[in-house]
């Protein structure tokens, strides 16, 4: 039976190790919440790093650890103290969260962080493959394990693989910075399906993929030669009832069961009756915003001192990655502004800030989520920000306001709270007034709305959805309309290609016999291919053409030495194995005047993009222009075009990254049945990889071997991943002559 394995950084489990005693305990993180629906018996393995290094798990009891792991369907990854500095405190959190997050200044760029990076993610990678089998679901989480997916795929190519980013995706002109940007696309690009919280990471995301590896994007979809990768937003969400429960069953507890901290709460409440506690919770972590939230707050006190005694700062920080120097350093100005700002405001009875910087076990969060009237949470950049989502579902009676950083990506989704900017104090500080104000009903009317969508939008909903369109890119692959050749596949085409006794083989250029360069010219093919071409045509019973978009001077220049026939032009021109050029189609070319000015005007206001001047026909070329405003150009000039040309008996070829204008009399489909008209082959061949080959597909009889190169909607009956795939192919044609 297949089952979904699931691969993080850390595995959702506690473990201790006490007077050589092992104890593992499940967590309850909001992942393994989401998770548990598909992280049944038997239904799913999680393969992670249980959160000790080898060094700290003592030898006796590292057997212990894999079976308690197994014990919660989990296996575990172990990792060396030096693997954790390099890959997790090193690359994940020196490099890559700080550039994610914005936080250029901060990323480090070192090359033993990446290489143990790259090793460890092989680790995680080789643990996978262990225990994948056909027809599994792999789901990789995090900015921890981006090489991951690819490092899959290449042992095993069928996988369905799915990968969720949890923090932002920067811009691309944040991205480019890295050095190691192409294979960190590169890797996650192993996948099926990307989910980002949010739209504008996805948007990101793809303008990344676009410009630095050229590959097609087209909406949310990536095209690559053996796949296509789709990229969507699935905002996460919390476990809402488990929230909701903890607070009515917290309102519900008598005084004798109550924590310790709600006693000194209630205490402080009573004392002072009109106050209002601003509760804060995050990881000390520099994206939090939490030294702007504690100036904002200052700011807020000076220009309003009424409020001196009225209101209290409730700030909880848990302690996170202190290996790292910038989060050692964001600990003593915590801890020093903390202290100012008491020192400051301070009077006998109040202090403006009460600071935890500790973590808190999850009854004590729910008693501040409950108690607390107004939370302020701050982020300079959040991925998402569950703190927001988990503090609006404790609020069963529906009071309390929300103050939410716009760059947390939850802002998106809840659009009731007070939104503010985290560097504008003036907001901040209008914001807090606006929260120790709003009356009740207003309080009421908001929560009600983002409890609605948070209950129905909850972490079990996303991780639904997130497998649901995971398994809808398998169908997708699975009704892909042509067929892979496969090595089965291409020995039947073999077979009948002895067989035959009369052959031809129509083989497209650019994209086919060589991969795209940036400029035109520079795609002459090699010696091999030459020879390959010359040896393919040198048979008595075997016809090679080549067919191109090129013109004919180009082509015939590359080929002159080899005796093979040539169709260039789409068909207008022909060469005949002697090398003598033939006009093939009676085409004009007058209508060239009035539509290379057109075309000109895009060139002047599309950097990158040129003219190419054929006998007849005029091609744009938009490969070099920024990928964004190549498409919408080449989106408007094909407009412009289609109307100047109606009723002139041209047509606009979309071509890949290439617009081409020529007679509607002239296609590959056409030039190609011409040569079989009188002739009786018994073995009609046709590969090509754009658009315009499609004609061929079509035009040609059932009977034709007909292949497209790359996965694209194609009416071809078959289809390679790439030109080197092409190259074997038709080296096994050789093989067979
Ligand atoms: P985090 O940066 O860790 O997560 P966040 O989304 O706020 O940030 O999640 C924190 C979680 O820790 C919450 O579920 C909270 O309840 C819990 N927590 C906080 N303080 C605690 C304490 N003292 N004791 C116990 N638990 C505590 C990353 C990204 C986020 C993204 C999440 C999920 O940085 O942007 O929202 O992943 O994708």
């Amino acid at each position: 039976m297949s089952k979904t394995i699931i691969i993080s950084n850390r595995l959702p489990l506690q473990i201790s190790i006490e007077n050589n005693h092992l104890d593992v305990t499940p967590s309850v993180g909001g992942l393994a919440t989401g998770l548990k629906s598909f992280h049944k018996d038997g239904d799913s393995i999680w393969i992670g790093w249980p959160g000790l290094t080898e060094e700290e798990i003592p030898e006796n009891l590292k057997d212990e650890v894999q079976k308690k792991a197994r014990e919660e369907n989990c296996v575990a990854v172990h990792l060396t103290s030096d693997e954790i500095d390099g890959f997790y405190y090193g690359f994940s959190n020196r490099t890559i969260w700080p550039l994610f997050h914005y936080f250029m200044e901060y990323t480090e760029s070192d090359d033993q962080f990446w290489k143990s990076y790259q090793e460890v993610n092989q680790k995680y990678a080789d643990e996978i493959l262990e225990h994948y089998e056909d027809g599994d679901v792999i789901w990789v989480h995090d900015y921890q394990l981006l090489l991951v997916p690819k490092m899959i795929r290449e042992k095993a190519p069928e996988a369905v693989i799915g990968f969720f980013n949890h923090i932002p995706f920067p811009s691309y002109e944040v991205f480019r910075t890295l050095p190691w940007r192409e294979k960190v696309l590169e890797g996650v690009l192993g996948t099926d399906l990307i989910g980002f919280h949010t739209y504008d990471y996805e948007r990101h995301f793809l303008s990344s993929v676009s410009r630095i590896l050229r590959h097609q994007v087209d909406f949310n979809e990536v095209t690559l030669p053996d796949r296509i990768v789709k990229v969507d937003s699935f905002p996460m969400g919390i476990d809402y009832k488990k929230f909701e429960q903890a607070a009515l069953d917290h309102f519900k507890s008598t005084s004798e069961n109550q924590s310790e901290l709600q006693r000194r709460l209630d205490h402080h409440l009573e004392a002072t009756p009109e106050a209002k506690m601003i509760l804060s919770i995050d990881r000390l972590d520099y994206t939090k915003g939490i030294a702007h939230r504690i100036r904002a707050y200052e700011y807020f006190l000076d220009k309003n001192p009424e409020y001196i005694e009225k209101v209290r700062l409730v700030m909880l920080a848990v302690p996170s990655r202190s290996n790292v120097p910038q989060y050692r350093r964001l600990k003593r100005e915590v801890d020093e502004l903390v202290g100012r700002i008491n020192g400051k405001f301070s009077t006998v009875s109040w202090t403006p800030i009460w600071y935890f910087y500790r973590s808190m076990p999850f009854e004590n969060l729910i008693d501040l989520y409950t108690t607390c009237e107004i939370a302020l949470l701050t982020p300079i950049r959040d991925g998402m920000n569950l703190v927001a989502k988990e503090y609006v579902a404790t609020r069963t009676d529906r009071t309390g306001v929300l103050i939410l950083s716009e760059m947390a990506g939850a802002a998106h989704e809840m659009n009731e709270a007070l939104i503010i900017n985290p560097n504008n104090f003036e907001q901040v500080a209008e914001a807090l007034k606006t929260a120790f104000h709003m009356p009740k009903e207003e309080q009421m009317e908001r929560n009600k709305m983002l409890q609605k969508r948070l209950r129905r939008y909850s972490v079990e909903k996303w991780a639904q959805d997130f497998m649901k369109a995971l398994r809808g890119t398998k169908e997708n692959r699975d009704s892909f309309k042509a067929t892979r050749i496969t090595s089965e596949i291409s020995e039947e085409i073999m077979e009948q290609f002895k067989k035959a006794k009369k052959k031809i083989l129509f083989i497209d250029y650019d994209g086919t016999l060589v991969n795209f360069v940036n400029k035109p010219e520079d795609a002459e093919p090699d010696a091999d291919l030459k020879e390959l071409i010359r040896t393919l045509n040198s048979s008595e019973d075997t016809h090679v053409i080549l067919i191109s978009g090129r013109d004919k001077n180009t082509l015939g220049s590359w080929w002159r030495d080899i005796p093979v026939e040539l169709i260039s032009e789409h068909g207008v021109w022909m060469r005949q194995i002697d090398g003598e050029w033939e006009l093939s189609e009676n085409v004009k070319s007058e209508w060239m005047d009035a539509v290379r000015p057109v075309i000109e005007n895009f060139v002047d206001r599309t950097p990158g993009t040129f003219i190419e001047e054929k006998n007849y026909s005029l091609a744009w070329h938009y490969r070099k222009a920024d990928p964004q405003l190549g498409e919408i150009r080449a989106n408007e000039l094909s407009n412009v075009l289609k109307e100047l040309i109606s009723n002139r008996g041209l047509s606009v070829l979309e071509g890949n990254k290439v617009l081409e204008i020529k007679s509607s009399d002239v296609n590959k489909g056409k030039a190609c049945t011409k040569k079989l008209v009188g002739e009786n082959y018994d073995f009609i061949f046709a590969i090509g990889d754009d658009w315009t080959d499609e004609y061929m597909f079509q035009e040609l009889p059932e009977t034709a071997y007909t292949v497209k190169v790359g996965i694209r909607k194609t009416s071809a009956r078959y289809y390679v991943e790439g030109t080197p795939k092409v190259r074997t192919l038709l080296e096994k044609f050789r093989d067979n002559l």
